[in-house]
């Protein structure tokens, strides 16, 4: 036996990135524990970072390419595989065309930097309109929020967490997320310090939460009405003349112009939420020393989305709490990514999509279309589709119609470690390493964290012989599709050329090396701990990047978004009605962790939570059979009395379904739960932008016969 030896990284699986110390013995990770002395999570650890060694050891993970045949999967060499992906997709887009071939980006692509420094060196060369991605499930409201006002979809603030005075949070759960949109390694205990401070906190969400649990107030609110509280909140604090915007915000009176409606009366009846406590929380919000509105994936992923994280962003600018501490900050990270363009500003509605007329945003359409582009015969009719890091079937309203469709494709590759729900369609699957065998720099969630701080991931193990990372499969991917597509040369290609040979690590420390703290991974490489930047800090208007360095509080299109939404928002919804929404849990992660049997164990945590009222008036029982059924689907799962939901709200968790047949989940077909995307519906988005509105899908539910 050798002597244990011990290495230090970060987690990866969340937006938390938790640093972690793991002890070595032959080889083998025989511990994992939070870092101590990680300036960001403190030591923080969650029981999915001691799955890592579940997903590497897996025995239905991948290691070989794959090739679905008449008999099953079979393994092929990495040249066939990749060789013929690129002959397939070239052949695809000579005979229909770029937009042919569709492009589904899942959310481990922005956790995992060879993705994202390597992936566009192929898929830029696809040149399709087809570009889908999590993003549109998720935080596609935010970007286009931040476009509009702060002009570049990336200047996201981040709530300064650590010294807030007082915390309003819609539609965020983090004490099962570990946070989104705001990078908070160990939140129970910063949530506990910002109470010990005198600091509140008020959580607005139709469940009472584990966060709101904690919280000095939980308020109820009906699903998809949380835009008419915060135009609310926002009119209160003009009415009661406690408006202190910065100099720099322009638009402040065509704003309080168009929230005049919204009184709270007329939005307690519409909410849920009394009219004395929106008066009170409006008041209280604004007298605070630091106060910071939050709203995340309850608030995105709704009908409104757009206009509701509009209202968090008024609310802010309103009470002057945009870029103070102790509100909301930009963050200043090691790697720029806005200083560095290495995210375009964004850009709105320069294409819609084919068949419904979607508004692209960034590039990328909304992914409740894709279902529909395959489906429908046409020119520009999608007929391919590369999918990376995703499981769209589990993942995107109306799933089980997208299911169909991929059977329609002439093909489909997925870099993927599984062969799940989404890639069992796939012809080719190129399976990439794991976490644990490739080294990190978080590109993505050190710019949105709630301190500034930098640190590297080494490799903790070697990679088995013959896998190879997610960079590799792209850069490789490139070079032959570029090869086969054959024509004229350009600087384009040189460029491509280079940079498909350098690793991730090597393009990083170029932009380490140029960013304003002039670090490098020779510096990370020796601090394993990470290096601390300080606490968030004030930086505008320096930062904005509107043309006029100036905040458009009232862009035209969402005053015009609000005009058309306005009827609506004041409207009650129908009353019986039964409203779904979403909820994660801290031991599973979307639909890709299940069968990590570490996790998988312990109590069941798939079933419909619904309030024992409800219940009763339908005679069921808890722990029952029931038949949830929408416009698009119907399944059965268990039902769990829970008096924590708002009465006429029910609670589904996305990335379960795990018994589609097909797939090499062996752990997670023992405990497959319903997809709830089975009843969600892609004809249900955002007015503005496409988002899916999973919050507040009308459900029937009875007795499973
Ligand atoms: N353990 C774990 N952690 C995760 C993930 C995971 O799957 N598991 N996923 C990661 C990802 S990809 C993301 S994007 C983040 C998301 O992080 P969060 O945004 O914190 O996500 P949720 O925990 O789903 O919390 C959403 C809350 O919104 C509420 N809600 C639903 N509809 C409405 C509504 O109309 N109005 C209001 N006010 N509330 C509503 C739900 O009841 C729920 O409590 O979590 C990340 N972290
Ligand atoms: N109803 C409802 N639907 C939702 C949500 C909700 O709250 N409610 N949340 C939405 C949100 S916020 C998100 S982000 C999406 C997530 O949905 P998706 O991004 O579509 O899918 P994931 O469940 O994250 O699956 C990730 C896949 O990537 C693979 N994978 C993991 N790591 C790697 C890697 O390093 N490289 C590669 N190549 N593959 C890897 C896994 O095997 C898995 O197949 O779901 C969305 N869907
Ligand atoms: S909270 Fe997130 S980053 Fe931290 S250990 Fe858990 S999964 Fe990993
Ligand atoms: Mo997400």
């Amino acid at each position: 036996m050798t002597e244990d030896v011990v290495r230090f990284g970060a987690c990866n699986l969340c937006e938390a990135i938790c640093g972690l110390r793991f002890t070595l013995r032959d080889g083998a990770v025989v511990d994992i524990r939070g870092d101590v002395d990680d300036p960001l999570s403190r030591g923080h650890i969650c029981p999915k970072a001691l799955a890592l060694t579940d997903i590497r050891d897996d025995p239905d993970r991948l290691r070989r390419p794959v090739r679905r045949t008449a008999d099953g999967w079979r393994e092929i060499s990495w040249d066939e595989a990749l060789d013929e992906v690129a002959r397939r997709l070239v052949a695809i887009r000579r005979a229909h065309g770029g937009d042919a071939v569709a492009v589904y980006l899942g959310n481990p692509n922005v956790h995992n930097y060879g993705s994202l420094t390597h992936g566009p060196l192929f898929l830029g060369q696809l040149r399709t309109r087809n570009r889908y991605s999590a993003t549109s499930v998720d935080q596609l409201p935010h970007h286009l929020v931040s476009y509009w006002l702060y002009g570049h979809q990336f200047l996201l603030p981040v709530p300064d967490i650590d010294r807030t005075t007082f915390f309003l949070v819609l539609g965020a759960n983090p004490l099962a997320s570990n946070g989104s949109l705001m990078t908070v390694p160990d939140v129970r205990r910063r949530l506990v310090d910002l109470r010990a401070r005198g600091g509140r906190m008020v959580v607005v969400d139709p469940r009472r939460t584990e966060t709101a649990h904690v919280a000095d107030e939980h308020h109820f609110i009906r699903p998809g009405t949380d835009a008419a509280l915060l135009f609310a909140l926002v009119r209160e604090v003009f009415e009661a003349g406690l408006a202190r915007p910065a100099p720099y915000v322009d638009g402040l009176d065509a704003v309080r112009a168009a929230v005049a409606e919204f009184t709270p009366e007329r939005v307690a009846d519409v909410t849920g939420v009394p009219a004395v406590d929106i008066r009170r929380i409006a008041a209280e919000f604004a007298a605070a020393d630091g106060a910071a509105c939050y709203g995340r994936v309850g608030l995105s992923t709704q009908k409104h989305g757009v206009l509701s994280q509009w209202g968090v962003q008024l609310l802010n600018l309103v009470t002057g709490n945009l870029d103070r501490p102790g509100g909301t900050l930009l963050t200043r990270p090691a790697v720029d990514i806005v200083g560095r363009g290495l995210i375009g500003r964004g850009h709105y509605a320069k294409w819609h999509s084919r068949v419904r007329g979607l508004p692209e945003f960034g590039g990328e359409l909304p992914v409740a279309a894709l279902a529909e582009e395959i489906l429908t015969p046409g020119d520009g009719q999608v007929r391919a589709l590369v999918t990376s890091a995703g499981n769209p079937v589990l993942s995107t309203p109306n799933g089980g119609q997208l299911d169909r469709a991929l059977d329609g494709l002439d093909f489909m590759v997925s870099i993927d470690l599984y062969v799940n729900e989404t890639t069992r369609h796939a012809d080719i699957i190129l399976p990439p390493t794991t976490a644990l065998e490739h080294d990190n720099y978080d590109i993505v969630f050190h710019a949105l964290a709630v301190r500034d701080t930098a640190r590297y991931s080494p490799a903790i193990l070697a990679a088995p012989a013959g896998t190879r990372h997610d960079w590799q499969i792209f850069g490789e991917l490139g070079r032959r599709y570029r090869k086969m597509w054959g024509g004229k040369r350009t600087w384009r290609d040189l460029r491509l050329a280079v940079q498909s040979r350098l690793r991730p690590d090597q393009l990083v420390d170029l932009l380490l090396r140029t960013g304003r703290h002039r670090l490098s991974m020779r510096t990370l490489r020796r601090r394993p701990h990470g290096v601390d930047l300080g606490p968030l800090r004030p930086a505008l208007p320096g930062a904005l990047r509107t043309r006029d360095s100036r905040v458009h509080a009232a862009p035209p299109e969402l005053l015009a978004a609000l005009a058309d939404a306005r009827a609506e928002l004041l409207t009650p919804l129908g009353a019986g009605e039964l409203r779904l929404v979403g909820r994660r849990h801290l031991r599973s992660n979307n639909s890709w962790m299940h069968n990590a049997p570490r996790l998988a164990k312990g109590r069941p945590r798939h079933q419909l939570l619904m309030h024992p009222d409800d219940l009763a008036a339908r005679g069921l029982a808890d722990g029952q059979l029931v038949r949830i059924a929408s416009r698009v689907g119907t399944v059965e799962t268990e039902v769990a009395a829970s008096a924590d939901m708002m009465p006429g709200v029910v609670s589904l968790p996305h990335g379960w379904g795990h018994s589609r047949s097909g797939t090499r989940l062996t752990v997670a077909a023992e405990r497959p739960g319903v997809s709830v995307n089975d009843l969600t519906d892609d004809a249900e988005v955002d007015g503005v932008v496409g988002t899916a509105a999973f919050s507040g899908v009308v459900v029937t539910v009875e007795a499973a016969r």
